[in-house]
């Protein structure tokens, strides 16, 4: 199991060799009264989700690990979590692969076809080379006490990446990296600490921000939002200070996007 072996960096950890899903776990915990500052971590999930009632493929050996905390703030200000998780993910890549594999600060284009190098897709996802190496689901419950419980979760593809979706995936072992779920984990927990420090500083959010955005990959190319069956096409500007899409339509107008899904190389 994750739990003995792991190590967890300023949080609880519970840790399972298999579970349902790690986010309803944390989800259930904090309905139950826990107070949060806990991760939940596993190594196979069963039931795993990702957004709008999409399944999220877990099999062994792969990470899926869940935070659970009830932090004092507003829920838009809340929803900016998610890029708080996108850049300790990204961190945490950049300490466990060669130096070199992990380039912070490059350009949209570059991010799509550099050789392992690990960039962040708006809303959610961590790519390397271009394919989807990590996703993640922010879910917002309720505490025992009625406030507001957040459950951030992470799945990482660590040894195996399913095929035939929509997208291509892959998994550090595809990209000839062999680590551990633990390895992985531990990295995580430490570049989260990191990270949500540094946007618990109030201005930390833009900070944070800046950091997504200059990891962003495509930048200043096509892109194409979907969201309940509506497609919307421009060039992909950038991410406002709330975290939406910014994208600029053929008639020059400028269109803002809170949700939805992102396909680049639009035509
Ligand atoms: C996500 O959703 O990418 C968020 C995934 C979050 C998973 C973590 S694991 C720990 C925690 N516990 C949970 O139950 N969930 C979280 P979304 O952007 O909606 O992408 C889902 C889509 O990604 C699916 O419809 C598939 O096309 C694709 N997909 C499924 N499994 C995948 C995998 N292992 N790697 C890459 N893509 C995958």
């Amino acid at each position: 199991s994750l739990g003995p072996k792991a190590r967890s960096a300023g949080y609880r950890l519970a840790g399972f060799d298999e579970i349902g899903s790690t986010n309803s776990e944390a989800l259930a915990a904090a309905a139950a009264g826990d107070p949060g500052g806990i991760w939940f971590a596993a190594l196979k999930q069963t039931a795993g989700r990702g957004r709008r009632g999409r399944a999220w493929e877990s099999p062994s050996g792969n990470l899926a690990a869940s935070l659970l905390i009830v932090p004092d703030a507003d829920a838009n200000v809340l929803a900016t979590l998610g890029f708080v998780a996108g850049v300790a993910m990204q961190k945490a890549f950049a300490k466990i692969l060669p130096q070199g594999a992990v380039r912070i600060g490059i350009d949209g284009a570059d991010a799509m076809n550099g050789s392992g190098r690990v960039a962040l897709k708006w809303p959610n996802d961590v790519l390397a080379d271009g394919a989807k190496v990590a996703g993640i689901l922010l879910e917002m419950g309720k505490a025992a006490d009625g406030s507001h419980a957040i459950v951030i979760g992470i799945g990482v593809n660590v040894i195996a990446a399913p095929t035939g979706l929509p997208y291509p995936a892959t998994s550090l072992r595809d990209l000839g990296y062999e680590r551990s779920a633990e390895d992985v984990f531990e990295a995580l927990s430490e570049a989260w600490v990191e990270a949500f420090s540094l946007w618990n500083e109030g201005a930390g959010i833009s900070e944070i921000l800046n950091q997504w955005r200059g990891s962003a990959a495509g930048i200043g190319a096509p892109v194409a939002v979907s969201q309940d069956g509506v497609v919307r096409r421009g060039i992909f500007e950038t991410i406002d200070s709330s975290g939406r899409l910014v994208m600029r339509d053929d008639d020059g107008a400028r269109i803002v996007i809170t949700a939805g899904d992102v396909h680049f190389g639009a035509t």
